[in-house]
């Protein structure tokens, strides 16, 4: 009784800056893919929130918690937050609908749902002043994310927990020194100085191995697109640290251009061609990162100029390629396995399959998936499409390792491509009324809901060659996906808009009908 009574002061004495974050009327949100994501003006209600979820995560868990201020792929207008657990992983799915009905949560609400949260804290009771709940804070380079992170701030201090805010950190930099400060240092250095000395010394560590050889990628100049966002400027840190063991040119740096516009990782994989204004030539290598530095995908022109990208999927052949190659070294027994999302492209489910000889799985699109699969195989090796790769899917060091097992395996980036061919693909984009009234099952690849949408896409993915197309509302946009791949680009783009039509149509779809892909 006594302890009741005290949890009960706490949640009546604080949240002195509840009233500064009231919930705007008509807006819910929920915990996505990548946390919240929303135009930014509507976000300090929740941000303020998440700062208090986190604090109570930090109590339940006793670690340091880490938020984010980050849209990452998103237009520069959003923003989002996503909360990160002990060991730099993303919040257990079982929090994720706290942080739902936090999120929404007017002032009573949220002070029945604190103590109901607080009331399963096990041993809060014998726990020591509040300071012990630390929470590491990260911004992104928009320019609502200041404020929001403030918000976050002001959220963490009601509950009585200490906070430290990073300013401008890529994500997974704020994973690493969540997990860092976690772990006591056994992981590194809980700063930023830390994470580029551990990265910088692997690196030449593991390149002192290799025997650069003419072709190899030592030669292949390197120009990296850094989205107008905040990798930029970290890859220029992280260089310092490299000395001269590696030469990276970038581009799209934020000095001039818009975070996500005409550039970075999203628009290069969707559209399936090259930054705005970048004049690529042969003999180059490229790359772009997204805005919060968690995607990578490579691309290369050929002698004739025709553009070709080496996505997620390429990235993970290369890994596991590297990985069987260590293994057969090694004399060890292990099996690789590959784990994978619908939008994998079907050449390379065949390539693992049928010449790695590799089993694969397809999981919901989600890192946080993909992870979960990974960690039951012996070695798991998961990337997803757009670029997204392991749990923190850390662009520099993810950036950093294909340069080295390039290197290593003697490999150039025009060889890694043509290890098989892509099928073509298209993805399209439809706006519609509600997107969470599209449901899915099999990872995805099936629609469940509106009834008849299922048949129609397979009546016509028939119409087409070695054809498939899915639908899923996105988790990070206002959008459904459409995602088709077939024989020919013509067919692929042909299907996508069908499908795209079949959604306008059936799903509800808001304003004029989706035009042809062009
Ligand atoms: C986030 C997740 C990724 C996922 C992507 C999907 O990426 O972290 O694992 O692939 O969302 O987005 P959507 O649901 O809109 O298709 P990011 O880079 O935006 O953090």
């Amino acid at each position: 009784m006594a302890m009741h009574t005290r949890r009960r002061v706490e949640m009546d004495t604080e949240l002195q800056n509840a009233n500064a974050y009231p919930v705007p009327s008509g807006i819910t949100m929920e915990y996505g893919t990548a946390g919240f994501r929303a135009p930014a003006c509507n976000l300090p209600h929740v941000m303020y929130r998440m700062g208090l979820l986190a604090v109570m995560r930090a109590r339940y868990t006793r670690e340091v918690i880490g938020v984010m201020v980050t849209a990452s792929h998103n237009p520069e207008e959003d923003n989002g937050v996503k909360l990160m657990e002990g060991m730099g992983e993303m919040l257990p799915v079982s929090w994720e609908r706290h942080a739902t009905s936090f999120a929404s949560a007017h002032l009573g609400e949220l002070r029945t749902q604190l103590s109901a949260l607080l009331r399963d804290c096990p041993g809060t009771e014998s726990s020591s002043p509040a300071q012990k709940y630390h929470v590491l804070i990260g911004e992104d380079t928009r320019a609502s994310s200041k404020m929001l992170a403030q918000a976050v701030s002001h959220g963490v201090t009601d509950l009585g927990g200490t906070f430290k805010n990073f300013g401008l950190v890529t994500t997974p930099q704020l994973h690493y020194l969540v997990a860092s400060h976690n772990s006591e240092g056994l992981i590194g250095e809980p700063s930023l100085d830390g994470y580029y000395h551990k990265l910088s010394e692997a690196y030449k560590a593991l390149m002192a191995q290799s025997k650069p050889q003419p072709g190899n990628e030592g030669s292949y100049p390197l120009t990296m697109d850094g989205a107008n966002g905040v990798g930029a400027p970290k890859m220029a840190e992280l260089l310092s640290y490299m000395k001269h063991s590696l030469s990276v040119k970038i581009i799209n740096n934020g000095e001039s251009g818009k975070l996500n516009h005409e550039c970075g990782a999203d628009y290069v994989k969707i559209g399936q061609r090259a930054p705005k204004g970048l004049q690529m030539r042969e003999g180059r290598i490229y790359c772009s990162l997204d805005g919060d530095a968690d995607r990578l995908l490579y691309y290369f022109v050929d002698k004739s100029d025709t553009f070709h990208l080496v996505d997620g999927d390429k990235i993970s052949t290369l890994m596991a390629i590297f990985i069987q190659h260590l293994l057969k070294e090694a004399q060890l027994p292990f099996q690789v396995s590959v784990v994978q999302t619908a939008y994998a492209n079907g050449s390379s489910t065949h390539y693992f399959e049928e010449t790695l000889l590799l089993q694969v799985y397809c999981l919901p699109t989600g890192v946080k998936y993909l992870h979960a699969k990974a960690k039951e195989c012996d070695i798991g090796v998961y990337f997803e499409a757009n670029g997204h790769g392991t749990a923190v899917g850390d662009a520099l060091s993810d950036l950093l390792a294909v340069q080295m097992m390039l290197s290593l395996l003697d490999l150039s980036l025009p060889q890694l491509y043509a290890l098989y061919t892509d099928l073509p693909s298209r993805q399209l984009k439809v706006k519609v009324m509600d997107r969470q009234r599209i449901t899915t099952t099999d990872a995805e690849r099936r629609v469940t809901h509106p009834d008849g949408l299922q048949a129609a896409i397979e009546e016509r993915v028939h119409r087409h060659l070695q054809a498939r197309a899915f639908v899923r509302p996105s988790g990070t946009e206002d959008m459904v996906r459409v995602y088709a791949e077939a024989e020919t680009q013509e067919s692929a783009d042909c299907l996508a808009h069908e499908v795209a039509l079949l959604v306008h149509r059936l799903a509800g779809g808001v304003g004029e009908e989706p035009r042809a892909p062009s």
